[in-house]
């Protein structure tokens, strides 16, 4: 039902249907070959389109790809535009339960001419639209990936869903992201550490892992050491997953790195690829992992892990 394609800038587009939704993301380095992440259904499913919006949806999720050119110094106000007409988007076609955003910010560690990092001016529109949208809602968000991309436009993609079970769920080793002081920006990252959804029919769910990095409590660890880095990464992801996090939730499942699909691996310095590659194989053992270059949006952090349980 729609598709984020990681592939180069000069790089002939994804052959897909027409009508498919998708978005395409510089993040992969010119030896490697493209990666595109394909979402199905099995359901029936209906394609629109307004302006640079497409969407899909088929009864229970719905996918956007979204995004805009920037336009001068307006990185904040265009996001917050973005975002706020999505959530009108979302609510006219009734899949008002967001379970998945990706964000894609160019130069996201450059600084503006503000001399404000782009990330935190990017944190600071989505922070205002979310407050604008949902005013008693002011720590509801969901699992989110936001991330350098090396050029192009600013994109988004949203998952959501038609009102169902869905549960945001934090990590106890990690201080929610919209509790993190000041230093971090004037307005802190909205997103949750994983965000589970159940399926309406039968008992599948989802569980999808925001991308997860170096964090402990509010602060970024082991700083220029890319193999503890990627060691806290995964140690994250197996806490938020786990049997015990998710009891904690009132969810009776429990997982664990090695059982997460979809993963994706954004790596800062190509000269960290081989390192990173061997400790995710073994962490990750016989599951296909993409690995992308791309800014983390923490200066000080050189790698971030992603995926989905189910
Ligand atoms: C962190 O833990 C690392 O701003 O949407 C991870 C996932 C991070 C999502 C976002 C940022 C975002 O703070 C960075």
């Amino acid at each position: 039902m729609g598709a984020i394609i990681y592939q180069k800038a000069e790089a002939e587009p994804w052959p897909l249907p027409r009508e498919v939704p998708r978005i395409y993301v510089q993040m992969v380095r010119p030896q490697d070959e493209s990666v595109a992440e394909i979402w199905y259904s099995s359901n029936a499913v209906r394609y629109e389109s307004t302006g640079t919006t497409t969407i899909a949806h088929d009864g229970e999720y719905l996918f956007v790809a979204t995004g805009f050119t920037e336009k001068g110094d307006q990185l904040e106000v265009q996001t917050e535009r973005l975002y706020l007409e999505t959530f009108r988007l979302l609510d006219r076609l009734a899949y008002t339960t967001i379970c998945r955003i990706w964000n894609y910010v160019p130069e996201v560690n450059q600084d503006d001419r503000n001399g404000h990092e782009r990330y935190k001016v990017f944190c600071s529109g989505r922070s205002k639209a979310f407050t604008q949208y949902f005013p008693e809602a002011d720590t509801e968000f969901s699992a989110a990936t936001g991330i350098g991309s090396m050029g192009g436009d600013v994109g988004v993609v949203f998952l959501a869903k038609k009102a169902g079970e869905v549960i945001h769920l934090e990590n106890p080793e990690q201080t929610p992201a919209y509790f993190y002081p000041e230093q971090y920006g004037p307005r802190s990252p909205s997103f949750a550490r994983a965000t589970y959804a159940r399926s309406q029919v039968g008992r599948g769910y989802h569980i999808f892992v925001s991308g997860t990095a170096s964090v402990i409590g509010y602060e970024s660890v082991h700083q220029g050491d890319i193999t503890r880095q990627v060691e806290t990464s995964i140690d994250n992801i197996n806490t938020v997953v786990s049997a015990i996090n998710l009891n904690a939730y009132g969810i009776n499942s429990g997982h664990g790195a090695h059982s997460l699909s979809s993963v994706k691996v954004y790596i800062r310095h190509e000269r960290d690829f081989a390192t990173v590659k061997a400790l995710c194989e073994r962490h990750c053992p016989n599951r296909p992992i993409a690995y992308l270059h791309a800014d983390i949006c923490r200066s000080d952090l050189d790698v971030e892990i992603e995926g989905v349980a189910y």
